[in-house]
């Protein structure tokens, strides 16, 4: 390396001699040229090490852009058209819905299906209700009038057959809790509903406040670390030359 870096010395300095007799003094008169190799290979090692935090720092900031870009490629889909979402939901003969709450995103197009685990029929109803949950008090035809008020958005029943499925897909409602139950007389009263939960997406909504603190924080740190290693290397080659080397 310090072999390639003499012509290139040689090429420039004819050029800067006439026009630039500062650098020719600094190089010529202060500084003792002899092994004239130290201060060269020092100051192209120096370069070089450079190169390569900043490279290193690049990287870091380059995951952290992916990162966000990853996240932004997701959003712009999601604002042009509406997410496709898949839900599973089973009735047990426990008189339970398993799982018993399920997320989705406000204004996805959710394909629903439920599957049956008991032998004896079930329904899932979902309330249009925003928030609101019903009194586990409520008897059975309080339960119809609340649905007849309120048309569910999902109204689904399945056969009282292990394996039997009924699929729908439907709207997900505005952001909030919807409750789903069984209608059938006594299910719901015996603890058979569950909670939908729309949602914009928080999981994306959330990580997007702070990647831009993570991004300053690392090119913060590159930076500090790219004027220690200059600074160190600096001095390092400052100091052997101070003893002259033997001729
Ligand atoms: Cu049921």
């Amino acid at each position: 390396m310090t072999a390639s870096e003499h012509p290139t010395a040689a090429r420039v300095r004819p050029d800067l001699a006439p026009a630039e007799p500062a650098l020719r003094r600094r190089r010529g008169g202060h500084r003792p040229p002899p092994p004239g190799r130290r201060p060269w290979g020092s100051i192209a090692l120096a370069g070089l090490l450079a190169v390569a935090v900043l490279a290193a720092g690049a990287a870091a900031t380059t995951a952290a852009f992916g990162a966000g870009g990853a996240r932004d490629a997701g959003l712009v889909p999601a604002t042009t058209a509406p997410p496709v979402e898949f839900e599973n939901v089973s009735t047990t003969s426990q008189f339970a819905f398993v799982p018993g709450s399920i997320s989705v995103t406000a204004g996805a197009s959710v394909h629903l299906t439920v599957t049956q685990e008991a032998t004896f029929p079930h329904t899932f109803v979902l309330s249009p209700v925003a928030n609101y949950t019903i009194p586990t008090s409520t008897n059975s035809s309080d339960l119809y009038a609340f649905f007849a008020a309120h048309p569910p958005l999902v109204n689904l029943s399945v056969a009282g057959t292990p394996g039997v499925t009924n699929s729908t897909v439907f709207t997900a409602p505005p952001i909030g809790t919807y409750e789903f139950v069984c209608i059938i007389p006594g299910h719901f009263q015996a603890g058979m509903f569950g909670f939908l939960h729309a949602t914009n997406g928080s999981a994306v909504a959330t990580a997007t406040s702070s990647p831009d603190y993570l991004l300053y924080g690392a090119i913060g740190v590159v930076v500090v670390v790219v004027i220690a290693a200059i600074v160190a290397l600096y001095r390092r080659s400052a100091g052997p030359r101070s003893p002259p080397s033997p001729p």
